[in-house]
């Protein structure tokens, strides 16, 4: 198909409470939304950018410049546009995988809108229903965190992951499993804030029987984690290293992981995912779905993928109230903890106009 145009749209939503991990605190979800236009209609992607380089080296202004100047601009130029060709129609521009994986998501949601197809029967679903753990930020005190923690496993998440940084790692911990038993499945996750040195140190989380410490080392210290994994007990899941199915060959060949993070955003969009899912499960290496505080669009997709057959481990995937009080779609809405996988075309849901033009700050066309 030819491509129409897109729409670029900044959006700022109010999160429920501060998020606050190893690289920052969070008050508010700002972030891009690309609306692709065909003439058989349009279709939706999420850029999970965040305003800052603190994650990973993409963010929004990085993001927006990219697709305005570079990545739309070649979309419009093609002649045929499919989901399928965004990845080798955008390849000579290097890296930007975030921004990448926004626009195929937009093209891929308007291809199967047209043609009736959800993004879950695509992907290759084989469940109705995802279970769903939620990710809990660092908190000022122990009985804060337990508080919070017990507010979530009433609510019926199925897994909670616990946001470490040197000075909150093993205490909390502890006063989680003290609290609540060995029963809850826990895993927790650094995002890049502990070196090599620190392994003696992440050995005290071994008694603990955590499902997996993510991302303890820097993105690009793969070996590190190869050499982490002989010194500690807990698996390593890597999330911020994994960034193309490629990448998740070679940790898995080097012994870096034993578990890795999906992120469709972080790997250039869903269909690189699928190919991260399909890499893993050839090594027999369990897969869940990560989360980048999506609206509902991306939780959408997201909980689509979570539906494969190798994501046998509870994803990101919590509710929109999780991270908003008013989400842009219909509402994902916990129930014995786990989401619905959509049915509908292409996402399943859409932006309700009116909540997205209260939260939209700036918009842009560019096309015909
Ligand atoms: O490392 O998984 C992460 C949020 C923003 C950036 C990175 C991460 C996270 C989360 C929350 O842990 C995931 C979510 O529930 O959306
Ligand atoms: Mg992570």
């Amino acid at each position: 198909m030819k491509l129409s145009g897109v729409e670029l749209r900044r959006v700022r939503m109010p999160l429920v409470a501060p998020f606050r991990t190893s690289f920052g605190t969070q008050a508010e979800r700002e972030l891009l939304l690309l609306r692709a236009v065909t003439p058989a209609g349009e279709g939706w992607g999420e850029c999970v950018t965040m305003p800052g380089p603190l994650y990973s080296s993409e963010y929004n202004d990085g993001a927006e410049h990219i697709l305005r100047h570079y990545l739309i601009p070649a979309l419009l130029a093609a002649q045929d546009v499919t989901a399928a060709k965004v990845t080798s129609l955008l390849a000579r521009f290097k890296g930007h995988r975030m921004a990448k994986g926004a626009l195929e998501m937009a093209v891929l949601d308007a291809e199967l809108r047209a043609s009736d197809r959800s993004f879950a029967a695509e992907l290759g679903s084989v469940r109705d229903t995802v279970p769903c753990g939620v990710s809990v930020g660092i908190m000022d005190t122990i009985p804060q965190l337990l508080d919070v923690v017990g507010g979530y496993l009433d609510e019926g998440y199925v897994r909670i992951k616990l946001k470490i940084e040197p000075g909150w790692d093993v205490e909390p911990v502890r006063a989680v499993r003290e609290r609540f038993g060995d029963g809850v499945l826990l895993q927790v996750d650094a995002n890049t804030a502990y070196t090599l040195g620190d392994a003696p140190h992440l050995a005290r989380l071994d008694p603990f029987g955590l499902l997996l410490i993510e991302q303890p080392l820097e993105e690009e210290d793969v070996l590190g984690h190869a050499e982490l994994a002989r010194r500690i007990r807990t698996p390593i899941c890597l999330d911020e290293s994994i960034v193309s199915a490629r990448a998740a060959a070679d940790a898995i060949k080097l012994g870096a992981v034993g578990i890795v993070n999906i992120k469709p955003g972080r790997v250039g969009g869903y269909l690189e995912a699928r190919r991260v899912h399909d890499v893993c499960a050839a090594h027999a290496i369990p897969v869940w779905c990560g989360g980048m505080i999506e609206t509902g669009l991306g939780r959408a997709a997201n909980v689509a993928l979570a539906s494969l057959p190798g994501f046998t481990l509870p994803g990101d995937t919590s509710a929109s109230d999780r991270f908003y009080r008013t989400d842009i779609t219909e509402p994902f809405v916990l129930s014995g903890g786990h989401l619905p996988v959509p049915t509908g075309p292409g996402l399943g849901v859409a932006p309700i106009p009116e909540l997205l033009d209260e939260v939209t700050t700036a918009k842009v066309w560019l096309g015909s």
